[in-house]
């Protein structure tokens, strides 16, 4: 088994923070996709999306997309369990992962995708305005995540979960794409501070 990873880009980072949390460490290559080193027919013929991470198991069968990776091993070994404990837990961090990678981390992305020059080659078509529309969306989903988390200690309950790994993944690339956290939403800083001591963090 191998993980295909992706150095600092943000769903390599969600599957080692995941890996980290679970104490499980696998063999690992890096693709350096800036250099454009999944535009192969190789790679293409692994993931056709050609995009990272990918996880490639012994049988050869390729697993991409980050959380049906995390599933895999969640499956795999089920303590601690990121993804819920029985089906109502289950449910609520599915629901928040689901809006912190379709909402948060992919706004964030989109800012990012869209308007920095590195990305111009990747990102085709590069649409500008598509990034400085996606701006006031982050700040309206940083100020409703504090919101939440006036109430409450991680992002879908009492648990550390997935969810949380992808709040902090989306929350930690602000920075490359250049957007300020407010040091007004300050439930969410603490939050942040919270996972941000975790070892995982650092994955
Ligand atoms: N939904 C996918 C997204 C994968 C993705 O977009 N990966 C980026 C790095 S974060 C990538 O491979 N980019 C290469 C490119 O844009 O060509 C997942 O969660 O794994």
């Amino acid at each position: 088994m191998k993980l295909i990873d992706g150095g600092r880009a943000p769903s390599p980072r969600r599957v080692r923070i995941f890996l980290a949390e679970k104490g499980i460490t696998i063999p690992t290559e890096q693709l350096d996709f800036m250099n454009r080193a999944h535009h192969t027919q190789a790679f293409k013929a692994i993931n056709p999306m050609q995009r990272v991470p990918v996880l490639i198991l012994d049988d050869g069968t390729a697993i991409a997309e980050s959380v049906a990776i995390c599933r895999y091993f969640e499956g795999l070994h089920p303590d601690p369990p990121l993804f819920g404990r029985g089906v109502k837990e289950q449910a609520i961090i599915e629901m928040w992962n689901r809006r912190m990678e379709l909402n948060l981390l992919g706004a964030i992305i989109a800012v990012f995708r869209h308007l920095h020059p590195a990305m111009a080659e990747l990102e085709v078509p590069q649409v500008p305005q598509w990034g400085e529309a996606n701006k006031p969306k982050v700040l309206i989903y940083l100020d409703w995540l504090n919101n939440e988390l006036a109430e409450r200690e991680f992002i879908a309950g009492e648990h550390f979960s997935i969810a949380d790994i992808t709040a902090m993944v989306a929350v930690d690339f602000l920075k490359p794409a250049g957007i300020a956290l407010p040091e007004s939403l300050t439930d969410l800083l603490r939050w942040h501070g919270r996972v941000k001591a975790r070892p995982s963090a650092t994955a």
